[in-house]
């Protein structure tokens, strides 16, 4: 089985396992079958999709632009797909991908409904053994494990959370075949992120009362959704490559269209109004600035959207409670909506702002906080995930001397360029820590770290199939820059965030996204390629350094 091309004589069922089939995943199935690997795939759900398979709640839909959140690796692919919305729905997403894994002809290579429970180091062979749900072991030399950012829903932490005899949903893991029915009853939905912010406008269609219970208020701004432009879509069309590479060449991984042209530090009073007005009604006003990222721009950002907020709800009260009066636009992942806040004004909707009356206990037959009893038929838990690295550690991965990657990780991850650990020799995470992960275009990330693991790959075969990890000073250099870009972001280090894992009780602090930007991420990777990639070392057996 394993592929004629390569030359390497250590035995394997596959060169590649791949696991997950969200965007990364998928990508890295085709890449591999490219360039002459044998591959073989995993995956825990029914279907291709990832993160857009199981957060199928109502209302979830691409707050980003699809055309720009998708792929751009095949001409053929770019022109044979029409969004039917700017901002697609969740389950036209999923369609996407099955239509590009149909595409790159993948489908038969994933074993679905099957969960990967260990990934460990066989050091003796230099290789990985995978086990499955279904007892089975796989051996393959180069594993991907492409499962994600947001895929380990958090666990809610709440007294009483098992006595509730009501309903329970999850939005990470929003039931497919059973339709949920909302339709008279009494909700309450727990989290405000994203994912609240966009389940609670279409809960309110039908629920007769829905209780909002907000801990922490977050900036919501509106989104593109609507038609697709036409000009733009034929722009797209025309050289997708190119569109691929100067989305790389940008700092968010974003196809580089309409952001902000002018600098808030060359303004005048008058003109900062001007260009934040401009941008909210083109809905861009998150970039109104070229340097938006500048404290005093971002704190005009920042008040200015709590300002368009303040004057979309009705009750001066709820107005106030839904304001973020306590860290910066940008602290916390910012929302969009064009919808939200009006939904404020039904009158079956309220909001229960934590700060004011902390939820006390839930009960058999509703939520208790400080103040009342709230009785509820349904609870909706958008509670969020153990972001990052938590879906690493729901999986038993051992490295170099049986050491876990739970125990490597103790203080926090810790990793070169988000994709390699020390004492995990050549096991690939893409979308980990430290890297531009959720802070940039997923979709962008993932076709660019994934063309970086397979040249990296390709690389290791062209010099003998050595292993390779990072040296440690190389993880102490990344850890440093990326808390150095972190310090210039604002409220990045100030505000209890999921970036840096303060929703989790008990995990470390430490921000795990790397924030200076895609276009420096992008060329850091390709210079230690071409540099024979000196920020590595390379075992020839066991955990000796070459
Ligand atoms: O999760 P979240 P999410 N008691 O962690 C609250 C992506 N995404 O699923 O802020 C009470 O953001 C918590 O409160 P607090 C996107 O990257 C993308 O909404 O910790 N409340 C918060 O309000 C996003 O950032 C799209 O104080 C509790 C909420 O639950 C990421 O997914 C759409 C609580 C969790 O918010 C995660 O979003 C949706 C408790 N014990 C999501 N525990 C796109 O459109 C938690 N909370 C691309």
């Amino acid at each position: 089985m394993v592929s004629k091309k390569h030359t390497c004589k250590k035995k394997a069922d596959y060169d590649v396992v791949v696991v997950g089939s969200g965007f990364a995943g998928i990508y890295a199935l085709w890449q591999a079958r490219q360039r002459g690997f044998s591959v073989h795939g995993f995956e825990r759900a029914s279907d291709v999709g990832g993160t857009w398979y199981w957060n199928a709640y109502p209302g979830a839909r691409c707050d980003v632009e699809s055309y720009n959140y998708a792929y751009f690796f095949d001409k053929e692919i770019v022109r044979d797909w029409d969004w039917s919305d700017a901002c697609a729905s969740q389950d036209e997403i999923q369609r996407y991908l099955r239509f590009v894994a149909g595409r790159c002809d993948v489908l038969a290579d994933i074993a679905f409904n099957t969960e990967v429970v260990s990934v460990i180091h066989d050091e003796e062979n230099g290789l990985w053994s995978i086990t499955t749900s279904d007892k089975k072991i796989t051996v393959c030399r180069y594993p991907i494990l492409a499962i994600g950012a947001l895929s380990e829903p958090k666990k809610p932490d709440i007294t009483g959370v098992e006595t509730f005899s009501g309903e329970v949903y999850f939005t990470s893991n929003w039931p497919k075949s059973n339709k949920v029915e909302l339709n008279g009853k009494r909700v309450g939905i727990i989290g405000t992120g994203s994912s609240g912010v966009q389940a609670i406008p279409e809960i309110a269609k039908t629920a007769e009362q829905l209780h909002v219970f907000q801990r922490t208020a977050n900036y919501v701004t509106p989104t593109r959704s609507g038609p697709m432009n036409p000009e733009l879509v034929a722009k797209l069309r025309a050289d997708p490559l190119a569109v691929r590479k100067a989305s790389r060449e940008t700092f968010g991984g974003h196809t580089p269209l309409d952001i902000g042209k002018e600098r808030f530090v060359d303004l005048d009073e008058a003109g900062r109004k001007r260009v934040l007005l401009e941008a909210w009604d083109g809905k861009y006003v998150p970039l109104a600035f070229r340097d938006a990222y500048l404290p005093e721009a971002n704190a005009a950002i920042s008040n200015y959207i709590r300002d368009k907020m303040v004057e979309q709800v009705d009750d001066a009260w709820t107005a106030h409670h839904l304001v973020p009066w306590d860290h910066p636009y940008g602290g916390k992942r910012p929302c969009m909506s064009n919808v939200y806040l009006q939904t404020y004004n039904l009158p079956n909707v309220h909001l229960v702002p934590l700060s004011q009356t902390p939820i006390k206990q839930i009960v058999s037959d509703g939520i208790k906080t400080s103040k009342e009893h709230i009785p509820l038929d349904v609870i909706v838990y958008a509670t969020g995930f153990d972001a990052i690295s938590g879906p690493l550690f729901a999986i038993n991965i051992k490295g170099i001397d049986g050491k876990s990657i739970t125990d490597a990780w103790i203080d926090g991850p810790t990793n070169y360029l988000g994709t390699m650990v020390k004492g995990f020799p050549n096991l690939f995470l893409p979308s980990s820590a430290m890297s531009p992960s959720v802070l940039s275009n997923m979709a962008t990330l993932a076709e660019q770290q994934i063309d970086f693991i397979f040249d990296t790959i390709d690389w290791l075969e062209d010099h003998g199939c050595p292993l390779l990890q990072p040296k440690a000073e190389s993880q102490e250099y990344w850890r440093k820059e990326t808390l150095r870009y972190a310090k210039l972001r604002p409220g990045a280090l100030t505000t209890k965030s999921w970036y840096s894992g303060a929703n989790i009780p008990g995990k470390p602090r430490i921000f795990m996204v790397y924030c200076g930007g895609f276009k420096r991420y992008n060329e850091t990777c390709y210079k230690e390629l071409a540099e024979g990639f000196p920020g590595y070392e390379l075992i020839s057996r066991g955990s000796g350094s070459l």
